[in-house]
């Protein structure tokens, strides 16, 4: 065997992954950069189901593309040098793919992921391998390793196993197993019991394997870096007494090292089907107990147990050194790879400062949170929309009359009409053919100083001049020396002559039910005042819901004096009436596509027309 067969894989070798695997890719990527091999295994990936395009990886600390097809022959095409196909594959599509695959005589090995294939057509793709001379690894396996060259998909593991199992430089041991997850442990074992690996495949579970322990094997005697060969057999299949042959002809005479798992089948009273589809003892030969016996016969070391593998792998390797077959090599470290930094950050090895902080709600868990409550429990405690509002807004758990008192004046302020400014603009908007966000923000534009947007400045005016003890007529009248309007005074409609129910509403409500409403009576009392004055100057639905939330907050005894100042000083009670009359604005919205209303004009005999006089238009610039 020349050195192009026997080795599968170089440090050159260029491979195509089939289907979407980042995550197989990015650890195919962190092993080439930790083997120092000088550019990445992968050089392209196929994936029918999107369009060409590049996904994103990491070379070390770099970023690089890497091409993505979505037809084959495209990427054949691209990439001529690569020799490899790891299929990731479902076991729906891996034999179309794979036999799709087979038209390109530039691929020289193939290994196969998926697991479940039907066996006749896993025996089709083998027949056509084995006549187009390409080797098949798999399927159900991992792949395969060869350290400081390539690796198959996730074999090896994690980054930090792959260290600890020395697999980015090459040892002298070379494996063959059929377990893909018994490949790490032999990947451990040789690292810790000789020099390491130099190369170690896993040719699945499968009865019908695409390679066979002989067809490694064979290659394995070929290549004069392997010293040593580890057969990890298992029951089922007479594939070892290949081995034990070819040790009896001596075409296999490098020292073997081999153990068959699953002598424990014969604890069981009948055939144990294990793990692998092909790991069914049929007769007494196949047994594991059998083939360790038969293994030992022709030479191999046969530990007594699974255990004691490491130690008889250790046994043979310290006699190869001894004799001058092995020369352990100078250790050196291999580059560093920067840890991927969500798992940095999963085993706490790095903080960094967040660039966005939140502290009211959390969906990362199996349940949504609203300030620390599962969803689960506001609805099994009924806590209502006032309930939620108080986790949202206000970040705890108010008492049952406050969350009712937010409640009524969401209902108290949901639509007063189509003439106020809000839902006139909503509208307009809505017969200009809009759609509802673009309506209802139109609508909630309007929301200011005038026009229901004054809870948050009644708030402030009222509250500081009461904290400052201005009696009620000092506030009245410094406000207008000011030449300033009071916010939350005076209506367009509503009068004492009309009172406005809403407001009457609320503060019955607000005076049985809260604790104390000292902003309140001061705000009465200023009612009174400006009442005096002109009938229209009460203190509206804006006024009232300002100052009586005031007083909620400073005397429900769930916040301090500074976190009830803070709601005020932010902003937050205009919310109120935003939340309250965006259910309005979503009414009149409906409501006009309903009706099928056409396109607003408004009437010009509505509209005063007061042009500049055309003289003084005329007049000529000197
Ligand atoms: N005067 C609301 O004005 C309105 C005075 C005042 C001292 C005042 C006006 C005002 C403060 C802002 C405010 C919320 C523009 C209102 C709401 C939601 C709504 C709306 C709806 C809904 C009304 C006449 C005379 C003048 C003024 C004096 C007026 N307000 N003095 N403090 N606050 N209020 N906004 O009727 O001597 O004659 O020159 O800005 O609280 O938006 O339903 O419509 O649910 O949708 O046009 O309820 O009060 O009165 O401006 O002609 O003034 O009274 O200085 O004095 P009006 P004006 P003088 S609730």
């Amino acid at each position: 065997m020349a050195p192009g067969q026997y080795d599968l894989f170089t440090n050159g070798t260029e491979c195509i992954i089939w289907g979407m695997q980042q995550r197989a890719v990015q650890g195919m990527l962190d092993f080439d950069y930790v083997c120092s091999r000088s550019k990445p295994s992968v050089v392209a990936m196929i994936y029918p189901f999107t369009g060409d395009h590049k996904q994103k990886f990491y070379w070390g600390h770099k970023e690089i593309l890497i091409p993505v097809y979505k037809n084959m022959a495209d990427c054949m095409k691209k990439h001529p040098s690569a020799d490899t196909l790891v299929s990731f594959a479902s076991l729906r599509s891996a034999y179309d793919s794979t036999l799709e695959t087979f038209n390109f005589p530039q691929i020289r090995s193939i290994a196969i992921i998926a697991e479940g294939i039907p066996e006749n057509l896993t025996r089709h793709l083998i027949k056509v391998a084995n006549e187009r001379g390409v080797v098949i690894i798999g399927p159900a396996t991992v792949g395969g390793v060869k350290p400081g060259c390539f690796k198959i998909g996730n074999t090896g593991g994690m980054l930090d196993n792959i260290l600890t199992s020395k697999l980015y430089r090459p040892g002298s041991v070379a494996y063959v197993s059929r377990s893909g997850g018994m490949s790490n442990e032999l990947n451990n074992i040789i690292s810790l019991n000789a020099d390491g690996v130099v190369e170690g495949i896993a040719i699945g579970g499968d009865r019908y394997p695409g390679s066979t322990f002989m067809d490694h094997i064979l290659r394995y005697q070929a290549n004069p870096d392997v010293k040593l060969i580890v057969l990890l057999g298992e029951v089922g299949g007479v594939e070892e007494y290949e081995l034990i042959e070819a040790i009896k002809k001596g075409t296999i005479n490098k020292p073997i090292v081999a153990w068959c798992i699953g002598t424990c089948a014969k604890m069981f009273t009948s055939e144990v089907q294990f793990g692998h589809a092909g790991a069914c003892a049929n007769a007494e030969s196949e047994t594991a107990s059998a083939k360790n016996e038969a293994l030992k016969a022709v030479g191999a070391t046969v530990p007594r147990s699974f255990d004691e593998l490491g130690t008889a792998i250790h046994t043979v390797y310290s006699t190869l050194v001894a004799n001058g077959t092995i020369v352990p090599k100078v250790e050196t470290a291999p580059p560093t790879v920067p840890m991927d930094f969500n798992w940095a950050r999963e085993l706490g090895l790095i903080r960094k400062p967040a660039s966005f902080m939140t502290s009211i709600c959390d969906e990362r868990g199996q349940e949504l949170l609203y300030a620390g409550i599962p969803i689960t429990d506001i609805f099994k405690e009924d806590m209502g929309i006032g309930g939620v509002l108080s986790l949202l807004w206000f970040q705890r758990r108010l008492p049952r009359y406050a969350t009712k008192f937010i409640e009524m004046c969401l209902m108290v302020t949901a639509d007063h009409g189509p003439a106020v400014s809000g839902a006139h603009n909503t509208i307009v908007c809505a017969r200009a053919g809009k759609d509802l966000i673009s309506s209802l923000t139109s609508g909630l534009l309007t929301i200011g100083d005038r026009f229901g947007g004054a809870l948050d400045a009644a708030a402030r005016q009222f509250s500081n001049a009461s904290d400052a003890g201005l009696i009620p007529m000092e506030f009245v009248n410094d406000m207008r020396k000011k030449g300033s309007l009071i916010m939350g005074i005076g209506h367009r409609v509503k009068s004492i002559n009309n009172p406005d129910m809403r407001v009457v509403i609320l503060k019955e409500y607000a005076q049985k039910h809260f604790p104390a409403t000292p902003l309140l009576d001061y705000a009465l009392e200023v009612e009174k005042i400006t009442t005096s004055k002109k009938p229209n100057l009460i203190l509206n639905v804006d006024g009232f819901i300002g100052v009586a939330f005031v007083d909620l907050l400073r005397n429900c005894g769930c916040f301090t004096r500074e976190e009830a100042q803070e709601y005020i000083d932010i902003g937050a009670l205009n919310a109120l009436f935003v939340l309250g009359r965006s259910m309005g604005f979503i009414g009149h919205f409906l409501d006009q596509k309903r009706l099928k209303q056409g396109l607003y004009r408004h009437p010009w005999d509505d509209i005063s027309y007061i042009m500049p006089e055309t003289s003084s238009t005329n007049i000529d610039c000197i």
